[in-house]
């Protein structure tokens, strides 16, 4: 049975060529940091430390902290820009990352899509996590925060220790009968979360920076939850203007940026429309579980890679107790939510010239998951389709 990667993509023979040359450019790939900035900056120095300048980073860094989500965003901005840096103690320089990919989470984007004024993601914003940044950002509305807070902390003493999209769920039930008999208090809390020039900038630096998918030069693909994919297995990414496939989304995000939904600007959600429904693909498969999909189906996990011709896949998103692959280095699901919610939870990995390395955290204490590891040999054979 076949099970290596196939080698349609001359990508994989430069791959294989740098980690056999010891010329392979390594990085580090983070998921799903939620506001957990004591995690996120560890493990950042961790990999600096290491020698490790490159990072790509899955998306949703903000929502799930009551204290830390504004936090994150600015740390992501200054590792991105080079102000944040780690002193080495022997040399006295300080190393910085040279290349971070910032991807779009569905997270992100909420906040992106409430600072444009899009009143819809708003409302789906503040169940999921957004009355922690609105919270973190100061903003006035006592009497509704108060309210709000009210439900949320209620449903979340009800649901101790259970994942948050089941408290999103029941959040929303009650918070969705509150916004329907309060629609002017609404209007009023999104007016004053837009009307904060800290917070409207780095939605508008978010946009700008953030990407919908990333490959490498190895022919690694990131996204952020997956791919729509048809009942044929096939992964199917609308037409956007004529085009289909993942270049699309280069000229979709390029045309969201640029349009009449411009940063600060006021839309309606007719505005909006034309972006939705690749965005809400691209961004939330939650209900498709295309990790699982794959995981099942081992055969269709390589038709989604010959398909895109692409030879390794890195999807973040999904809650998971440890990281997972599909098929050695093929897939990898990654996800580092709060330790608050999960005990143990993996969130990272590091492709190096020694092979993959897989990190988990542990109560704030970042492990190395040996089992899930893969050393540069045991690489170089899933590679070369033994
Ligand atoms: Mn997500």
């Amino acid at each position: 049975m076949k099970n290596g990667l196939v080698s349609k993509s001359p990508k994989l023979q430069n791959w294989i060529r740098g980690l056999q040359q010891g010329t392979f450019k390594e990085f580090a790939a983070i998921s799903d940091i939620h506001g957990n900035l004591g995690t996120f900056k560890a493990l950042v120095d961790m990999f600096l430390n290491l020698g490790i300048t490159r990072f790509r980073l899955n998306g949703d860094y903000i929502d799930l902290d009551e204290e830390h989500n504004i936090a994150v965003l600015r740390f992501l901005k200054s590792l991105k820009e080079q102000q944040y840096g780690l002193k080495d103690e022997k040399t006295g320089k300080t190393v910085y990352a040279e290349d971070v990919v910032i991807l779009l989470g569905n997270h992100d984007l909420k906040f992106i899509q409430t600072m444009i004024g899009s009143r819809e993601a708003f409302v789906e914003w503040i169940k999921t996590g957004g009355l922690y940044v609105l919270q973190e950002a100061k903003i006035e509305h006592h009497a509704l925060i108060h309210m709000l807070e009210t439900i949320v902390k209620k449903i979340e003493r009800e649901l101790q220790g259970n994942p948050v999209n089941i408290i999103g769920k029941r959040i929303g039930l009650e918070l969705n009968q509150f916004i329907r008999e309060n629609p002017q208090a609404i209007a009023d809390l999104m007016d004053k979360a837009r009307q904060q020039q800290d917070l409207m900038a780095l939605a508008g630096w978010l946009l700008n920076t953030g990407k919908l998918y990333f490959e490498d030069e190895n022919g690694i693909l990131f996204v952020h939850a997956g791919l729509p994919m048809g009942a044929d297995g096939k992964v199917n990414i609308e037409n956007y203007k004529g085009v289909a496939g993942l270049s699309s989304l280069d000229s979709l995000l390029e045309d969201f940026r640029k349009s009449g939904v411009l940063i600060g600007r006021d839309v309606t959600p007719a505005g909006i429309a034309p972006y939705s429904a690749v965005f809400s693909s691209i961004m939330n498969l939650a209900e498709l579980d295309f990790l699982k999909q794959l995981s099942q189906n081992p055969q269709r996990a390589q038709t989604v890679l010959d398909q895109l011709h692409i030879n390794c896949l890195i999807v973040g998103h999904k809650k998971q107790d440890r990281l997972f692959s599909i098929g050695g280095a093929k897939i990898f699901g990654i996800d580092l939510t709060m330790p608050r919610y999960y005990g143990s939870h993996g969130g990272a990995l590091q492709f190096s010239q020694q092979g993959i390395t897989v990190y988990k955290v542990h109560k704030g204490q970042i492990e190395i998951d040996t089992a899930a590891c893969l050393s540069k040999d045991q690489l170089i054979a899933e590679l070369t389709n033994r």
